[in-house]
C-alpha cells in the first residue's frame, strides 16, 4: 500500500511538473524516517473554554470516550491569561505560587481552577486505563499587564521588560499543574497560532519577539521533555 501511494504521489508530481522547462529527478526512500509522532489527541475539554462558568467541561463518560475509544494520548491546554492576574509579586526571579490566581476571572474566558480540575481528571482517566498521557500548553496571550496594549485581545506584543515575568508565569503554570494534578506538562510554547492575528480573541502578533520562536527554529514547541523535568 505504501509503495502504491508513493507511486501515485510521484506520478501526480510528474504531471504537475510536466509543464516546467527543467526536468527534475525525485528519489523516494520510504525506509528513511524524518518525523516521529509522539502522541495523538486534541485541544481542550468537552466544551470550549469560552462556554462560560456554567458549562460542563468534562464528564466521566466523555473522558472514557476520548481516552479509551478515541485513543487520545496527548492534549493541548491553553492556560488562561488570568492565571497570573495580578502579578505574583514584584520580582520575576522569586516565584510565589500562592500569588497565582486560580479562581478569579477579571477578564478572559476561563478560570485556572477549571483547567486544573480537567487536567487532573483526564490524567487520572488515562492512568486508570493504563494509557500514556502528555500535556502540551500554549498561551493565547500573556496577562494584560505584560503587554504593550494592556489587553489580551486584538493582537499586540509583550513589553520588552516583561520577558522574565512571562517566563516566570510559564514556570508557575508547570509547577502548579505538577502540584495540583501530579504531573508536569510535556511541552510548552509561548504562544498559539503564531501566524494568526485575529481581531477578536487571539492576542499578540506583529512583533518578532512574540511569535513563539524563541529557542526554536521551527517555532513549534521550544521546551519539552527533560527541559521540563525536575523541580
Ligand atoms: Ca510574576
Ligand atoms: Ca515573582
Amino acid at each position: 500500500m505504501l509503495s502504491a501511494r508513493v507511486v501515485l504521489k510521484v506520478s501526480a508530481l510528474a504531471v504537475a511538473l510536466a509543464g516546467c522547462a527543467a526536468a527534475a529527478t525525485i528519489t523516494v526512500t520510504p525506509a528513511t524516517q524524518y518525523q516521529t509522532i509522539e502522541g495523538f489527541g486534541g485541544f481542550g475539554p468537552m466544551k470550549v473554554w469560552w462556554s462560560g462558568d456554567n458549562a460542563t467541561y468534562y464528564t466521566d463518560a466523555w473522558l472514557d470516550l476520548v481516552i479509551n475509544d478515541l485513543g487520545l494520548t496527548m492534549l493541548r491546554d491553553v492556560p488562561p491569561s488570568v492565571m497570573e492576574e495580578p502579578n505574583d509579586n514584584a520580582d520575576p526571579a522569586v516565584l510565589n505560587l500562592a500569588g497565582f490566581n486560580l479562581n478569579n476571572k477579571p477578564y478572559g474566558d476561563s478560570r485556572f481552577s477549571a483547567h486544573l480540575a480537567f487536567l487532573r481528571a483526564i490524567k487520572q482517566k488515562a492512568d486508570a486505563s493504563g494509557e500514556p498521557f502528555r500535556l502540551l500548553a500554549s498561551w493565547w496571550s500573556p496577562p494584560a499587564w505584560m503587554k504593550q496594549s494592556g489587553v489580551t485581545t486584538n493582537g499586540g506584543y509583550i513589553k520588552d521588560d516583561m520577558y522574565e515575568e512571562f517566563a516566570e508565569m510559564v514556570a508557575g503554570y508547570c509547577k502548579i499543574v505538577q502540584r495540583d494534578c501530579g504531573y508536569l506538562p510535556y511541552a510548552v510554547s509561548p504562544r498559539t497560532n503564531r501566524r494568526l492575528r485575529s481581531p477578536t480573541s487571539h492576542a499578540s502578533g506583529p512583533r518578532r519577539d512574540w511569535r513563539g520562536s524563541a529557542g526554536s527554529s521551527a517555532g513549534g514547541w521550544p521546551a519539552k521533555g527533560s527541559a521540563l523535568s525536575g523541580s
